[in-house]
């Protein structure tokens, strides 16, 4: 379709605005067909950008290598541009949205020369759901178009809810990169230095300006930038729930069903629960999202949640059969995977696949790379920021009911975070605002130390939504504490869990992965007020028979992971008071002091 073809005149627009700063040779509006994704693909070949994989072994599978500068989401160049510096919190980076647009503009103008503009409208959530909303991402860059394909529904279709006056977030990205007349990529693939990289957000007028990044959550702006960023001042504006969160459907023995969602910082395994296989005779899991939900109250009051992607954007390394079966299954056609390995027969490989590297490698920078086991230093073949888009519908997993526009009646929300010490299995909050401290204390230890914090301290990451919030954090609590005044008793009960402890030797007690479903079934009897459990004074804890013991976990290690261990909830709540609620300044709700000073009194402080 031509740009001059579109019938929402505030798009056509904005394209044209866009084509007369950035001046790219050619314009393309994506249709979102197959054809059209073959064709990206077959660019980024021809471009010597990407490799195609082996195709009896991964069909319609390609590889491609980032610029090693280009790896991961730049949290120090995302930016927060509300007008009011207090809007964004102390915890986002703040700009200034005029000066912000000003020095962009600068860098946009002419920066996609000797390139194609591609205009991708999408829709986050099944299209035409009254959850899902609606982007349009201009980019330069067809990695980006292909991997929409697979992260969003994109297309025609998309315009055609649109319609001639419908809303959309407006979303620019430029790899940064101008080309000189005549030049090439010449398989070097494009960006920016760091300093040039901005990943920008403008809550007032919901607009995401990216520019000198290429990979992943900097450069599929549905993802993190409008899903998360935008989107949770969207929701905290309308009354719902913008979150980072999983969704599973699970089902008892008996096919009942109970749907959750759980949030828990990147690299705590939140693909893996999403797809977890259960060991726990007769109990099933089906994924619904691994990553984000979006939940509105219905007219009962419950949440009911979508997940506004329609694709897996997951880490590589560690991912294989044992980990995530469902995950292994998903990847195995019409997959991306970016910065793996490669090997001599054209496959794929990565640390923690399962099974050694077969013989030479070509690893993420494109070097020759054979496996030294003897070397513990030698560098790993695959980045460990390696990701594979796949499909969500080809994971084995995925429930029939994924992509319900209605969305999915929500029972209970999972907290948790790696902690090896203190924070037991699952503990049941006691109410609507414990459930919301609970949250609010996220976090994982960390375990080697970093410039600015010593090993063995608490790395906080409420609700794990740090780098997504798009607004200040003590108003998101608020927001949070809000729902609960409005919705009661119909929301979703609230569980912390902790499949991380570990013992004196520094060994996991919990096996986690499947065994995880024993934790689960507790939870899904306890939305029903069933289960057996003791109040404590840190929350509404499993007594040490009501969850059945996996192998390999003793009677001593249950009751090891399921003490309230007195003097280090004395410590954790210290940390919280003196080091982590201060961060958020006057906008700390008086609700969470007030949960601050009721669990003191409860462990006797
Ligand atoms: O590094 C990136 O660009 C991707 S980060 C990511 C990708 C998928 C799901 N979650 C995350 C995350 O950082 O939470
Ligand atoms: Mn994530």
């Amino acid at each position: 379709m031509k740009v001059q073809e579109l019938k929402h005149s505030g798009l056509k627009k904005w394209v044209e605005d866009a084509v007369a700063l950035m001046a790219p040779d050619a314009v393309e509006v994506c249709d979102g067909t197959k054809a059209e994704y073959d064709r990206m693909i077959q660019i980024t070949i021809d471009a010597g950008l990407a490799t195609k994989l082996n195709e009896k072994l991964l069909p319609n599978c390609y590889l491609f290598r980032s610029d090693p500068t280009d790896v991961a989401r730049v949290e120090n160049r995302t930016f927060i541009a509300s007008k009011s510096k207090d809007d964004a919190g102390p915890t986002n980076n703040w700009e200034d949205p005029a000066v912000l647009k000003k020095s962009m503009t600068e860098l946009y103008k002419g920066s996609m020369k000797e390139r194609t503009m591609y205009v991708i409208p999408f829709s986050m959530g099944p299209v035409g759901s009254d959850i899902a909303k609606i982007g349009v991402e201009i980019t330069d860059s067809p990695y980006v178009v292909a991997n929409m394909h697979i992260m969003a529904r994109v297309g025609t279709k998309v315009l055609d809810v649109l319609g001639s006056d419908g809303f959309y977030v407006p979303c620019y990205h430029s790899v940064g990169k101008p080309l000189a007349s005549g030049e090439k990529d010449n398989g070097k693939w494009p960006c920016a230095p760091l300093d040039k990289k901005y990943i920008s957000h403008f809550p007032e007028t919901r607009e995401i300006w990216s520019y000198g990044s290429g990979y992943g959550g900097n450069a599929l702006l549905g993802k993190k930038c409008l899903a998360l960023r935008i989107a949770s001042v969207l929701a905290r504006d309308e009354g719902w729930l913008a979150e980072h969160m999983l969704i599973l459907k699970l089902t008892n023995p008996s096919g009942e069903v109970k749907y959750i969602t759980g949030a828990f910082p990147s690299a705590c395994g939140k693909t893996n629960l999403a797809m977890l296989i259960p060991t726990l005779p007769g109990w099933k899991v089906e994924t619904v999202g691994d990553d984000i939900a979006w939940m509105k109250p219905g007219k009962d009051g419950r949440l009911y949640a979508i997940n506004p992607e329609a694709g897996f954007f997951g880490v590589a390394p560690g991912t294989n059969n044992e980990s995530n079966k469902n995950a292994m299954e998903t990847i195995k056609s019409n997959t991306i995977y970016t910065n793996v390995a490669l090997t001599e027969d054209k496959n794929v490989w990565w640390e923690g696949i399962g099974y050694d590297a077969p013989g030479k490698l070509i690893d993420w920078n494109g070097n020759p790379w054979t496996q030294d086991k003897a070397n513990k230093d030698q560098p790993p073949a695959a980045h460990p920021n390696s990701r594979f888009t796949g499909p969500a519908k080809q994971c084995p997993a995925i429930a029939g009911e994924w992509e319900d526009p209605k969305g999915v009646p929500i029972s209970a929300f999972l907290f948790g975070g790696r902690r090896p010490k203190t924070i037991p299995l699952v503990n049941q909050a006691k109410s609507w605002i414990h459930g919301v401290f609970m949250g609010s204390i996220v976090g994982s230890e960390v375990t080697a130390a970093a410039l600015d914090v010593k090993a063995g301290t608490i790395r906080r990451d409420p609700f794990a939504m740090l780098p997504f919030c798009g607004y200040h954090m003590g108003d998101y609590f608020k927001h949070w504490i809000n729902l609960g005044e409005k919705h009661g008793d119909a929301l979703p009960k609230i569980f912390f869990v902790n499949w991380f402890r570990k013992n004196d030797e520094g060994k996991f007690i919990w096996p986690g992965y499947g065994e995880n479903s024993r934790v689960l079934a507790w939870i899904f009897d306890r939305c029903d007020g069933k289960g057996k459990c003791v109040d404590t004074p840190i929350g509404i804890l499993p007594t040490a028979d009501a969850i059945p013991r996996p192998a390999g976990v003793s009677e001593a290690d249950m009751k090891e992971i399921l003490n309230v261990d007195i003097e280090g909830w004395k410590k954790e709540i210290a940390d919280v008071r003196q080091n982590h609620y201060p961060k958020f300044g006057d906008k700390l709700p008086k609700e969470l002091y007030a949960e601050l000073d009721a669990i003191e009194k409860r462990l006797g402080v």
